[in-house]
């Protein structure tokens, strides 16, 4: 039980592409933190055809949201793996119900909340490039690949994500309005919530690295 206060325990929340996998790299990079992203977790499921994959394929090319228990079996799992560690979870969670779950397996230290206009998000995952087996993220004219076309550390090739279409990404948007929404207004009344508005990762990070920095 101390040990569990002691540690960090966050969640990063944001739009799609409001820069969560960006900042979330950032944070690995300068602090012993293990990120979990559902999403990166998800995807590889669905490359790797696994049983979880084929049962969620369907509700990530559309851009909707899979079921909550499909996502708390998923995530409970794997934070069991990091007892004692920091973790930074990203896009988990997504729903009131998510939220619920995941305070009665662990209180949470800090919610980070990036803020984003729309306008801005639409034109950069237009240019995103993903390295699938790691989910590391490139923006052609903000983050470029080395090799273009290839990933950094492994060489291996880049993909578009099926749900970078524009109206996939407007479904999403959309998802996250009437639904991860509420899960703002749940951590701020429990006053756990820090929000970053702006409409670059490079202008946002001082200050996340300011708010960590006294929790770590
Ligand atoms: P994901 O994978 O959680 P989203 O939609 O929440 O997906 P996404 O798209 O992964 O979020 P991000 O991580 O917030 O976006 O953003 P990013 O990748 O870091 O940055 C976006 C792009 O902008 C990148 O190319 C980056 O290089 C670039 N960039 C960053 N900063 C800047 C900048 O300052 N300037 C410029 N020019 N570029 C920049 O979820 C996917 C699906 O999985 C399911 C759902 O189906 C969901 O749709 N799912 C869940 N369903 C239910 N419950 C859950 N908990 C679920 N989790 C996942
Ligand atoms: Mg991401």
């Amino acid at each position: 039980r101390m040990a569990a206060q002691a540690a960090f325990r966050a969640v990063i929340l944001g739009a799609p592409g409001s820069g969560k996998g960006t900042i979330s790299a950032r944070i690995v990079k300068q602090f012993d933190v293990k990120h979990i992203s559902s999403g990166d977790k998800l995807r590889y499921h669905i490359a790797n055809q696994t049983d979880l994959g084929k049962k969620v394929k369907k509700y990530l090319d559309s851009g909707m949201l899979v079921p909550d228990e499909t996502m708390i079996a998923l995530i409970s799992e794997e934070i069991k793996t990091l007892e004692g560690r920091n973790w930074l979870l990203d896009g988990f969670p997504r729903t009131v119900p998510q939220a619920e779950i995941l305070e009665s397996i662990h209180p949470i230290s800090l919610v980070i909340s990036l803020i984003v206009p729309d306008s801005v998000i639409l034109e950069r995952v237009k240019n995103r490039w993903t390295h699938l087996p790691s989910g590391r993220v490139y923006n052609i004219g903000f983050n470029d690949p080395k090799v273009p076309g290839k990933d950094d550390v492994t060489g291996e090739s880049l993909c578009q994500r099926p749900d970078d279409q524009p109206e996939i990404v407007q479904r999403r948007l959309d998802e996250y309005l009437t639904k991860t929404k509420s899960v703002i207004d749940y951590y701020q009344k429990r006053g756990l919530l820090r929000e970053f508005t702006g409409v670059s990762t490079n202008e946002l990070w001082p200050k996340i690295q300011e708010c960590i920095m006294p929790l770590l």
